[in-house]
């Protein structure tokens, strides 16, 4: 294929930007403002054959339909709820993301939000920044071993995120259906909140899962329960969520992702009861790497009019 240009949607690593562009023009579409893009598309659609982008940005149908010769929308990540997927490929646009190499680190995070969670990591960093364990000594928090763990979606994440979990702790699991795992199976999401201290949410989004952790849900967890999430802000119902913490009808909740992210609620943020991250869970150098490296096999393949090695069927 004819190289063209390629479209970046986002940030990306110093190393993925700089091999991006020996392999073609870059244009940085995120530096655009809205008045710049719409001006590009105008003269220069045609050169477009491959999109670069996060998983959790993705690609508007719009930029998809506007972009006539496009190939391939590589996404530098696992999840693909922000590309309408069968919408590209029925326009015989591929799209690829980088699996399998992202799996630990997500694991290891939401095994971090847990301990950070439960013994109350943020504040008492802060309590000793600020000086006031000259004062006095901080809190008591709880105890994580012996919690009842319950993951949500026990795909590669969910699997090693319970793997971990289990040194702890018993673990159940819901999903659609059973997987060939050790851990106890429980079809009734409500049931698996009940019976949880803990819920980790590590389901893929999706329609299905959209606002699945709902008022409900969280009553079910109760007030001793935590929830932590490194999936998709969507799959929470975040009103709810914020309603919950504020009544105390959960203990409490670490965030890796969030609805509207970057932007994140205030409530969420005032919330003593919560633990925040940025969406930070595949971001360690090394991670980023393995996955910079997968979304450029894919552009190469794509270039060499090879099978490209991880696109969606
Ligand atoms: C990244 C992610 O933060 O894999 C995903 O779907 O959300 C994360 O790994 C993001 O995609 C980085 O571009």
């Amino acid at each position: 294929m004819e190289q063209g240009v390629m479209l970046q949607l986002c940030p990306l690593s110093d190393y993925l930007e700089a091999q991006l562009t020996e392999r073609a023009p870059v244009v940085r579409w995120f530096d655009l403002d809205e008045a710049a893009q719409a001006a590009w598309l105008a003269t220069e659609a045609e050169s477009a054959k491959i999109v670069v982008t996060g998983g959790h940005l993705g690609c508007t149908k719009d930029l998809i339909d506007a972009l006539p010769s496009l190939g391939l929308i590589a996404i530098n990540g696992v999840g693909y709820d922000k590309v309408d997927v069968p919408h590209a490929q029925a326009r015989g646009v591929a799209v690829s993301t980088t699996p399998g190499v992202l799996t630990e680190d997500v694991a290891d995070l939401a095994v971090g939000l847990i301990i950070g969670l439960l013994r109350g990591l943020p504040a008492a960093d802060r309590f000793v920044r600020d000086g006031r364990w000259l004062e006095e000594g901080f809190p008591l928090k709880r105890k994580v071993t012996g919690r009842r763990f319950g993951v949500v979606g026990l795909g590669h994440i969910g699997r090693a995120t319970a793997d971990r979990l289990a040194a702890f702790g018993p673990i159940a699991y819901h999903g659609r259906m059973p997987k060939d795992a050790p851990y106890r199976y429980e079809p009734d999401l409500h049931a698996l909140a009940r019976d949880s201290d803990v819920l980790v949410l590590a389901c893929a989004a999706t329609e299905e899962t959209r606002g699945l952790i709902d008022g409900a849900v969280l009553g079910a967890l109760g007030p001793e329960g935590y929830l932590v999430n490194v999936a998709r802000g969507s799959v929470v119902d975040e009103d709810a969520l914020v309603a919950a913490l504020e009544r105390g009808t959960i203990a409490g909740a670490a965030l890796d992702v969030f609805a509207d992210e970057p932007v994140v609620r205030a409530a969420l943020i005032a919330s003593d009861r919560t633990a925040l991250a940025p969406h930070i869970a595949s971001g360690t150098a090394e991670t980023r790497k393995a996955m910079a490296d997968l979304v450029l096999a894919n552009v190469d393949a794509l270039l060499a009019g090879a099978p490209l090695p991880t696109a969606l069927s």
